[in-house]
């Protein structure tokens, strides 16, 4: 079966795993996607957290699945010329390079779309354009604070606290694939390419659009009635880290389960919504709550809140995570188990999903990655290992039409 992006040919330019994420996402949806990576090293997370000798790091391996590599110095003037060649050819470039890198290596915007005018450049860069801070360099966690997520997550008597989640990083290259395909529909119409460039501040910011929100009715109101801190304690002017409070107008908190005491994962995430206020009742043995003023509306029992949670947890205490779930979903209540890592490397649902996958790799042996968490009817997304490093320069230089000569001398001018 032909897969979507069949015959669109990308020069995968990315590192770590902001541009990695985005590229390997179209690779499994059948572009071919060329890393290039300077010879003897590569991508340097290749080398970061190995955990086998000799062979590349989960971290290169989880990102860079269904990709060819092709090892170039683009600092001589052999690999200047192979990637000339590269840019004619290909139709997307990506990069994620710091700010002002490709320009030094002589590959401005300018020159590519004088090599290629059909040429869609995609770009990550820690801000946007223009930005006061447009020279920085940026990894995860600096974009996570820069884009608002750090200020708002975590407790509000702690500091604050950066995310498990890849906001910065993966994220952003979400938002980059994204980008890419709305400028290859665009390009399907006119013929033309454009640069598509996504700042890591950006694409965290994005996803903070709530606290944006929320920073808007505080200013009209002075409080925000879904956080802890309403209706007992104060507010300042700005957003507050609310801890497990639902986010989106719905109450909730991560709730102790049977064994919390020596487990840091025994817990739920509960959410006292409206609409489910009378089976929550029934669900802890509390029905005499259900008609009671004191508690029968949201605002009724805002104040509250944490005293219905001490509640809920009681009834909780002798029940595990998976337990408890299980009772609470056939009152069709909002919740979930605190899922470890461990325990989602072995659900069998993720493992029959395609969400989980477990990969053969030459050098690491079998290794678990996770798939694509789009799902397609009439695609089935393989996912494949990485490449090594290299693997693919004589099988890319000769589609360039180099001869086997020209190749040899390329390798002994350490170009590529
Ligand atoms: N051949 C020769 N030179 C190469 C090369 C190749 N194949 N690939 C890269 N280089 C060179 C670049 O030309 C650049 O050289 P100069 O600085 O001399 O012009 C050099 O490698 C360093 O590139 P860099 O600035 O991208 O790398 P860094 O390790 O110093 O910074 C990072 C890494 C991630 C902080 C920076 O790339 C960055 O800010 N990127 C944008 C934001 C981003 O994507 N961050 C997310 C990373 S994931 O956490």
């Amino acid at each position: 079966m032909s897969r979507p992006l069949e015959g669109i040919k990308i020069i995968d330019f990315t590192h770590v795993q902001a541009g990695p994420a985005c590229t390997q996402l179209l690779a499994w949806y059948g572009a071919d996607v060329i890393k290039v990576e300077r010879p003897g090293s590569g991508d340097v997370t290749r080398n970061q957290l190995r955990h086998v000798k000799d062979a590349d790091a989960l971290y290169f391996t989880m990102l860079n699945s269904n990709k060819r590599s092709l090892t170039l110095d683009t600092k001589t003037q052999d690999g200047k010329d192979v990637l000339t060649k590269l840019i004619k050819e290909s139709d997307v470039l990506v990069e994620n390079f710091g700010p002002g890198a490709l320009d030094r290596m002589g590959f401005s915007w300018e020159r590519i779309q004088e090599l290629n005018p059909g040429m869609i450049m995609a770009s990550v860069k820690g801000f946007s354009d223009g930005h006061h801070y447009e020279d920085l360099k940026v990894y995860e966690n600096v974009a996570q604070c820069a884009g608002g997520a750090a200020s708002t997550t975590g407790f509000w008597d702690g500091p604050p606290t950066v995310s498990g989640a890849a906001l910065g990083d993966s994220n952003t290259g979400m938002h980059l694939a994204i980008g890419i395909l709305t400028a290859l529909m665009q390009k399907g119409k006119t013929g033309k390419g454009q640069k598509v460039a996504v700042s890591m501040q950006d694409a965290v910011l994005n996803l903070c659009r709530v606290k944006l929100r929320d920073q808007q009715r505080l200013d009209a109101l002075g409080y925000l009635e879904e956080y802890p801190q309403y209706p007992h304690h104060s507010f300042s002017d700005v957003v507050p880290r609310g801890g497990n409070a639902g986010g989106g107008g719905q109450p909730g908190w991560v709730m102790k389960c049977h064994g919390w005491e020596h487990d840091p994962n025994a817990y739920i995430y509960f959410t006292i919504q409206g609409h489910a206020w009378e089976p929550i009742c029934r669900a802890i043995g509390r029905e005499e709550w259900i008609n009671d003023p004191a508690y029968m509306t949201a605002a009724a029992r805002q104040d509250k809140l944490f005293d219905i949670i001490t509640e809920i947890e009681g009834w909780l205490s002798d029940k595990t995570k998976f337990e408890a779930v299980d009772i609470l979903r056939k009152y069709d209540i909002p919740c979930a188990p605190v899922l470890t890592m461990k325990e989602i490397a072995e659900d069998e649902s993720l493992r029959k999903s395609g969400t989980i996958v477990e990969v053969p790799h030459p050098k690491l042996g079998k290794y678990l990655t996770v798939g694509s968490p789009i799902k397609f009817s009439d695609m089935k997304v393989d996912i494949k290992p990485s490449p090594l490093l290299g693997e693919h320069t004589d099988e890319v230089l000769s589609e360039l039409g180099y001869s086997a000569e020209k190749i040899k001398e390329l390798h002994a001018a350490k170009a590529v």
